[in-house]
């Protein structure tokens, strides 16, 4: 007998299923998809199995709705432009639901602002979703996208469901993912992370931008770890709207990873051989835009070098029976900061975004192509029209704005990438060596330091900070703490995370070098004391020296420094101020110390781990021995 809602399996409550077949979906995945039709009551239903005829065809729709336009200079390339107030992620509309609020959040000191993520209880949830999602959808076809985070064979992959209203989300997820009925046949009738996601209509039935339909004043991203669910309103922008990524991957991903014992990281994934041949994985955490796709697609500029990358964002690892952490890409494509990107810059990302690419908020040409900040010397648009991300004339010189939103991104999928490394869909993992730290600090961070054990290695994650970035709401570049680079990914209590990440020393394990770095300290006249990307590689070949236990490194208060001469500087046209990006400025740091200590007896109080405290109490000692 047929479920009383499926008529034949054709119909759901009234919605046509237009693309795909009811009958062939697992019991639970019918049912999460009947129980949202009946709440968002769409007008058609759409199952994807992602194949190359549904993306023309939903690419082909967009256009059509005017929310996509093709870029001609290019292969299979489109352009989305966005409700101007729907650019970013929105850091204080993300939210965390559990019983109580501890386990989500740590507790601020009274009268402080708790800036670790922000809690929701359960029926704070229910109401939040009640007030958005009835009927939400009516008009509209609901999507139903089943995708899988991580290679769809690798034991270490999750798959989850998203239902959407939103084509370009389709499309994206198509690229960011691995998405269709493969993952459907893998999953047989297994649980998955349930994913909702509507773009939404404001209150007051106002659609001022038809083409990007959405409801800032009412977005609203809720995760629910205890059911694996997340919930999306009101913002199509990526971070907010492809669900895979921080959603599930890292705030969901980082709950799953703790009671099963792993880690989910904000990090990119590169692979290095060195001049003798000798291959290694590193992996490296800064916040937003602070340089994982850039330094991910590195290109050496030290001869003997190679770099392949696995991966710019998410990093999932876990230590094998032999002890040594293996990391997966949870990712199958880049979702990567367009502005600051040339062929001097990031060669490697100018050749994998030229085909099969969806590009958001960047400025267009008059000849079909793309325009960001950075461009200049490549695009000469003294010859061209350029239109800005809002759809206005720009002119280069004249226009006050700049001509790509500053959180203006590609979307590519990853196996174009002409470095892509062999090993990136590896079922197991790729072994890794050393992690990275690091964030965008102007002054006072050396360009890189070790830590010298373990507990300091956390301490170092633990203490991250960076200027702020258009990857989120702020406004401005003061400096934030960013612990772990995960400040808006924690799925649960940072403090309870720190302890997570202590408790990966365990014997038998070969844990990784771990080392801070700053490819952004700036001089008095405000320019970089290091020229960065492809010159970074000679930072890399230093950890991989150390990696190999050369003798290089000379202790500090604050870590383990180069030794003079340590890093190859050979072959730069204009030798770097070597002085002014390694010295430790005691004042500075006394101050940096007793910040972090503030930031961590404020934020995260009695849930720090008291080994955080001892590494800032054996640092200050040392400073003042200086
Ligand atoms: P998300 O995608 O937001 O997580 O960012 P990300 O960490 O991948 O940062 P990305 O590599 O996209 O770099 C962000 C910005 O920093 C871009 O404008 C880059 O041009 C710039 N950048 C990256 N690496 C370097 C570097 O080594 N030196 C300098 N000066 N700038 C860099
Ligand atoms: C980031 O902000 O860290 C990103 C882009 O990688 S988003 O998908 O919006 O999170
Ligand atoms: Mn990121």
């Amino acid at each position: 007998l047929a479920h009383p809602n499926v008529g034949l399996f054709t119909h759901i409550r009234g919605a046509c299923v237009v693309s795909g077949n009811l009958q062939t979906l697992s019991p639970k995945v019918r049912k999460f998809i009947e129980d949202n039709v009946a709440i968002c009551q769409p007008d058609e239903i759409h199952i994807c199995d992602g194949s190359e005829k549904e993306n023309k065809q939903l690419l082909c729709l967009l256009q059509k709705k005017g929310t996509i336009m093709p870029l001609t200079k290019y292969e299979n390339c489109w352009l989305a432009r966005t409700n101007p107030a729907d650019t970013a992620r929105v850091e204080s509309k993300t939210l965390i639901c559990t019983e109580h609020e501890r386990d989500a959040v740590p507790i601020p000191k009274p009268g402080i602002k708790g800036t670790l993520g922000h809690w929701i209880s359960p029926a704070g949830m229910d109401k939040a979703m009640q007030e958005r999602f009835g009927n939400c959808m009516k008009g509209s076809t609901m999507y139903v996208i089943p995708f899988s985070m991580g290679p769809i064979q690798s034991p270490l992959a999750k798959i989850g469901i998203q239902i959407t209203d939103s084509a370009y989300v389709v499309c994206s997820m198509r690229i960011m993912t691995r998405m269709g009925q493969a993952v459907l046949e893998k999953l047989g009738n297994n649980d998955f992370v349930k994913c909702l996601h509507a773009v939404g209509r404001p209150k007051n039935g106002k659609v001022e931008y038809p083409h990007w339909p959405c409801d800032p004043e009412r977005t609203i991203i809720l995760h629910k770890p205890l059911t694996q669910e997340i919930v999306s309103y009101g913002s199509g922008y990526g971070g907010n709207s492809l669900l895979g990524k921080k959603c599930f991957a890292l705030r969901i991903g980082s709950t799953i990873a703790r009671s099963e014992g792993w880690l989910a990281e904000h990090m990119l994934i590169l692979g290095i051989t060195n001049p003798q041949g000798k291959k290694r994985y590193i992996a490296g955490a800064f916040p937003s835009q602070c340089g994982k796709t850039n330094l991910a697609m590195l290109t050496p500029t030290i001869p003997g070098y190679k770099a392949e990358c696995v991966g710019d964002d998410i990093a999932w690892m876990r230590f094998d029976k032999n002890g040594v952490l293996r990391a997966i890409n949870p990712e199958n494509g880049f979702f990567g900061v367009a502005p600051g990107t040339n062929h001097t810059s990031n060669p490697i990302a100018m050749k994998t975004i030229h085909k099969n690419t969806i590009f958001t908020n960047v400025a267009s040409t008059s000849d079909g192509g793309v325009y960001w900040e950075g461009l200049e010397h490549e695009i000469d648009t003294s010859k061209l029209e350029v239109t800005d991300w809002k759809g206005n004339k720009w002119v280069r010189g004249e226009s006050k704005t700049t001509a790509a939103h500053p959180n203006s991104r590609f979307c590519t999928p990853a196996n174009q990438c002409p470095m892509i490394d062999p090993e990136w869909e590896s079922p197991e993992g790729v072994p890794i060596s050393a992690i990275l730290f690091g964030g965008r600090r102007p002054h006072g961070i050396p360009l890189i330091y070790e830590a010298r054990d373990w507990k300091h290695a956390v301490a170092m994650g633990a203490a991250i900070r960076s200027q702020a970035t258009s990857a989120a709401e702020f406004k401005g570049t003061a400096v934030m703490h960013d612990p772990f680079a995960m400040r808006p990914f924690f799925g649960y209590n940072c403090g309870h995370y720190i302890k997570h990440w202590l408790s990966m020393d365990k014997p038998g394990r070969k844990l990784p070098k771990v080392f801070h770095v700053n490819w952004f300290g700036r001089d008095k006249n405000n320019k970089f004391l290091w020229p960065g990307f492809g010159e970074n590689s000679r930072l890399i070949d230093y950890i991989m020296r150390r990696i190999d236990g050369e003798d290089i490194a000379q202790e500090s208060p604050i870590g383990l420094l180069p030794k003079e001469g340590s890093i190859n500087l050979e072959g730069l046209a204009t030798k770097p101020d070597m002085k002014a990006l390694f010295e430790i400025d005691v004042p500075f740091w006394l101050q940096e110390v007793d910040s972090i200590h503030q930031y961590f007896e404020e934020q995260i109080g009695d849930d720090l781990p008291k080994e955080m405290y001892d590494q800032l109490v054996e640092i200050k000692k040392k400073l003042r021995k200086l």
